[in-house]
């Protein structure tokens, strides 16, 4: 079954010490981007998966493409952009928050930012029966909204399902105006709808879930269903009308970038191959605590059997499953 993704690719600089960029020494070279993310944990749960994206004639840009080869994603839809770099982000771990990450993007002006709508080919979407995307896409500049639209558009004329996640950063989204202006087509098309307790607190403040989701609910025309990402807290499902609630899992956090897009990837997959409502939000919990426990969002993405053996470990019937 084929799965597409859109968006951008960039090289992540994790540090390895905590504490204000300036003064750290030692950064770990990874490969992240939310949408790739998904698509990349979905490859390593079984799907063929493609992925459109960008991403300039440089050295880092065939980091990229040679990182999604390896992962068995589809490449022939990604497009090198002469005299535009790859984009780059830094990672700040526990400062000025104990316990928070915060990044910092060098992406403006990156090829992936040039995306657009004639970069986004129908022939893309033949065969492919979901395509996903998050809301970062169309927040990164306004060809890039068209160009998300028009693929949003294009999966819809060929029966490709839709998934979207609100996924609001707001250092590209820095008002709840803005974000919801930004976001509001795609949360319209949506067959499965992706969102988190902060950004729905951002989008409708001083509202409780319930509330929100009725609201979220009322301008996603096309929802199957929405599913509510709480991290320590776990995820909620939002299925006619009905909450469906799975806890989490207590694990060490080493790095928390990723894990939502783990999430995702379990969650899509598993509804994907026919599960159901309970058991895809206690792969996808599982998914996300795995991701946590290493730097990196795509070195840890698990497969069917350590989703497996994580969770059994939980309910104490791990140590048969090891021998
Ligand atoms: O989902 C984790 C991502 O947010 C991060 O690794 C990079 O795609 C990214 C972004 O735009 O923030």
């Amino acid at each position: 079954m084929k799965v597409l993704g859109l968006g951008e690719v960039m090289i992540q600089l994790n540090p390895l010490s905590k504490g204000p960029l300036r003064h750290v020494n030692v950064f770990e070279r990874h490969v992240a981007g939310s949408e790739a993310n998904v698509i990349i944990g979905m490859s390593r749960l079984g799907f063929s998966c493609g992925f459109l994206t960008t991403v300039g004639n440089d050295e880092l840009g065939k980091t990229v493409i040679s990182t999604l080869r390896s992962e068995d994603v589809d490449t022939k839809y990604v497009k090198v952009k002469e005299d535009y770099p790859t984009a780059v982000y830094f990672v700040q771990r526990g400062f000025p928050v104990p316990g928070r990450t915060e990044v910092f993007y060098y992406r403006k002006g990156s090829a992936f930012s040039t995306l657009s709508p004639d970069d986004i080919e129908v022939v893309c979407f033949q065969d492919a029966k979901l395509f996903h995307v998050s809301g970062i896409t169309p927040a990164l500049s306004p060809n890039c909204k068209s160009a998300t639209l028009k693929a949003v558009e294009l999966a819809r004329k060929s029966g490709t399902k839709i998934s979207f996640d609100t996924n609001i950063r707001k250092k590209l989204l820095p008002t709840a105006d803005e974000a919801l202006k930004c976001l509001k087509d795609f949360i319209e098309s949506a067959d499965y709808l992706i969102t988190g307790q902060g950004d729905l607190a951002y989008i409708f403040p001083d509202l409780e879930m319930t509330e929100q989701l009725k609201n979220l609910a009322k301008i996603a025309f096309n929802h199957e269903l929405i599913v509510v990402k709480m991290g320590k807290d776990g995820a909620s499902a939002y299925v006619n009308g009905e909450l469906i609630h799975s806890s989490s899992y207590v694990v060490e956090v080493v790095d928390e970038l990723g894990a939502g897009d783990a999430f995702d990837a379990a969650f899509l997959s598993s509804v994907l191959s026919g599960k159901d409502i309970n058991e895809a939000l206690k792969f996808a919990n599982a998914a996300g605590a795995l991701v946590v426990g290493a730097l990196g969002d795509i070195e840890p993405l698990p497969g069917w059997k350590e989703l497996e053996i994580f969770i059994s470990f939980q309910v104490g019937g791990g140590e048969k499953l090891l021998r």
